[in-house]
């Protein structure tokens, strides 16, 4: 594993080394340096598991061949890709968040000399993906399913993220428009297909799949998804900042987060109004008198609760897909957030 991880590491700095030698662009001293420095700042700091989940996934669908020198490579290439199009979302969502740390460290706009310059950073990040995959995939044979592929999902991720901030406009007016289904629906689009779903499809491509054919893969990886976006609202709330690298803002955002969906589920009338007088306010009494009414309705019991029905309904799912080599890659999957602390 540690092997693995210096591995990829070392592919992170070949594909970085191209792009800034990227012919299209007359690099100056200052320029190189900046976009060396973002992409330093932003994009391998993370836990890495989307990345890394290509290489994994690709040898279990393998079998029992060794993975090539090659395969390793692109497969890795692919999983960066994955990274880069992470921290081109991150670097604009913790903006619109109003974030301040992100891994541990201020946020990418937070830093006095970035602000604003973010913006036009995540667009980089962005371009960056289209130039790697030509580099390295434009002669494979699933180069336009690929590009197809990261197309698709991105466009899912963008509209996730729109309605994840539209809907506290509605959300703000009356908080029982924040339905388990409406939540559901943003997190499915915001995280599970580029979080799950984008890794696996990468594999199946690089294995020689047609994705058309594995409809049931994805709809496992995005209940994986949406179960994992649920972690990441509880952690929002519950988790240790030191531990999950950020501090969590969606009280104060107003956001439809599953902590509120099911607060608003569990309270009377007098827990309802406390709710709606303190919800989505910057001021720390309010956020602090909400965090009181979600441990007084004991949302962690609560979560624990979904936590295990949600693991027992996905194994169930992966157990009953017809390929062992397919279910051993969405076990390992599985494996690596069950229970997570960050
Ligand atoms: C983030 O949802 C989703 C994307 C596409 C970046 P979020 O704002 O809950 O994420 P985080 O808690 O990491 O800011
Ligand atoms: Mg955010
Ligand atoms: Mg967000
Ligand atoms: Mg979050």
């Amino acid at each position: 594993m540690a092997d693995l991880k210096s591995m990829f590491m070392k592919v992170y700095d070949t594909l970085k080394k191209d792009l800034l030698e990227d012919p299209a662009f007359e690099w100056s001293p200052d320029s190189s340096q900046w976009v060396e420095k973002m992409l330093d700042y932003t994009v391998p700091g993370g836990k890495l598991n989307r990345g890394l989940s290509v290489v994994d996934s690709l040898k279990l669908l393998k079998e029992e061949e060794d993975l090539t020198e090659d395969e390793i490579f692109l497969s890795s290439t692919l999983g960066w890709c994955i990274e880069w199009l992470q921290a081109y979302f991150l670097v604009l969502d913790d903006i619109m968040d109003a974030s301040h740390t992100r891994r541990g460290q201020p946020c990418w706009f937070r830093l006095p000399k970035v602000g604003m310059i973010a913006v036009n950073d995540g667009i980089l990040l962005r371009n960056h993906i289209p130039r790697m995959l030509k580099k390295h995939f434009r002669n494979k044979d699933y180069y336009v399913d690929l590009l197809d592929l990261f197309n698709e999902v991105e466009f899912q991720t963008a509209h996730g993220q729109m309605i994840d901030l539209i809907t506290t406009l509605e959300g703000e007016k009356d908080l029982s428009k924040y339905t388990e289904s409406l939540h559901r629906r943003i997190v499915q689009y915001k995280t599970a297909y580029y979080s799950f779903y984008l890794p696996v499809a990468c594999a199946l491509l690089m294995a020689g799949e047609k994705l058309e054919n594995h409809i049931e893969v994805q709809n496992i990886l995005v209940e994986m998804g949406t179960y994992f976006q649920v972690q990441d609202d509880y952690l929002d709330c519950f988790g240790d900042p030191e531990t999950i690298g950020k501090i969590g803002t969606d009280i104060e955002d107003f956001k439809c987060s599953w902590l509120v969906v099911k607060a608003f589920q569990l309270s009377n009338e007098e827990q309802k109004k406390l709710l709606l007088e303190n919800y989505g306010k910057a001021d720390p009494g309010n956020v602090a008198k909400v965090k009181a009414l979600y441990h007084e309705l004991n949302l962690q019991g609560v979560f624990e609760e979904y936590e295990s029905k949600s693991y027992e309904k996905i194994i169930t799912s992966i157990e009953a897909h017809p390929s062992k080599a397919v279910q051993a890659v969405l076990k390992s999957f599985l494996g690596k957030i069950y229970k997570r602390q960050k």
